[in-house]
């Protein structure tokens, strides 16, 4: 059965793949396994029928059969338990990936987030300007040691893994603010991991919902 996963039908990122249905495009991509895209518009987010999915009205969501998920990090472990290739067999290095989706997603972009929301929630506010250099040195703190984890290995442990896909996902959304410039190990890693073809394929594909063109017509 083919999963069917929800997007925006008009992302504000503007076909960028930051919205969180590029993770779980991403992780299928990865192991090969084709899905469906069904689209919703803002209002249909919050109304009843797509909340009974997303009880917090947000895209993605995630069905197959009588199974119905949402939260993009239990989307991709899902993916990653059904098929090869994003979680290794070895027992001890699938909890160590497992690990690493979660400190994507719980440690490192709580702090990134919070920077989204203090640039475009918060700039009005009158202690934005002081706020927003804190907020700024909790995600250097972060960087600091991810960056001194990572060294000069290629992946965070071993062969790409689900965690990798998650926390390349997660630093791409400091694209054009220049903090990741201080760290070219984790620059690389962004570009290395934006490099492979399945990131590629999900990437265009979401695009395409965006431009409402296919890449080879954009060509
Ligand atoms: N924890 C949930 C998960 O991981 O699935 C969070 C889901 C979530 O934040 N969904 C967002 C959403 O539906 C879209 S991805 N928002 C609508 C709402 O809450 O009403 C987050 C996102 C949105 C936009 C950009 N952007 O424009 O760059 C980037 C990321």
């Amino acid at each position: 059965m083919i999963p069917t996963i929800t997007a925006f039908e008009q992302s504000p990122d503007r076909g960028q793949g930051l919205a969180r249905d590029m993770t779980v495009r991403w992780a299928f991509e990865e192991v090969g396994q084709p899905y469906d895209v069904r689209l919703v518009s803002f209002r249909a987010m919050k109304e009843s029928t797509h909340r009974a999915l997303q009880p917090f009205g947000q895209i993605p969501t995630y069905e197959e059969g009588d199974l119905v998920l949402f939260e993009s990090g239990a989307i991709v472990f899902q993916i990653a338990e059904r098929h090869a290739g994003l979680l290794p067999n070895d027992a001890n290095a699938r909890s160590r990936a497992i690990a690493w989706m979660f400190a994507a997603l719980s440690t490192v972009e709580p702090v990134i987030v919070q920077r989204e929301v203090s640039m475009y929630l918060e700039r009005d506010k009158p202690w934005h300007e002081e706020r927003l250099p804190i907020v700024e040195d909790r995600i250097r703190s972060r960087l600091d040691d991810l960056s001194a984890r990572l060294g000069d290995g290629v992946w965070l442990d071993g062969a790409f893994s689900a965690g990798d896909l998650l926390m390349v996902q997660v630093l791409r959304r400091l694209g054009g603010s220049g903090i990741l410039d201080a760290y070219p190990n984790l620059l690389a890693y962004v570009t290395r991991g934006e490099a492979r073809s399945a990131f590629k394929r999900a990437f265009d594909a979401q695009l395409e919902v965006f431009t409402g063109k296919s890449s080879s017509q954009l060509e």
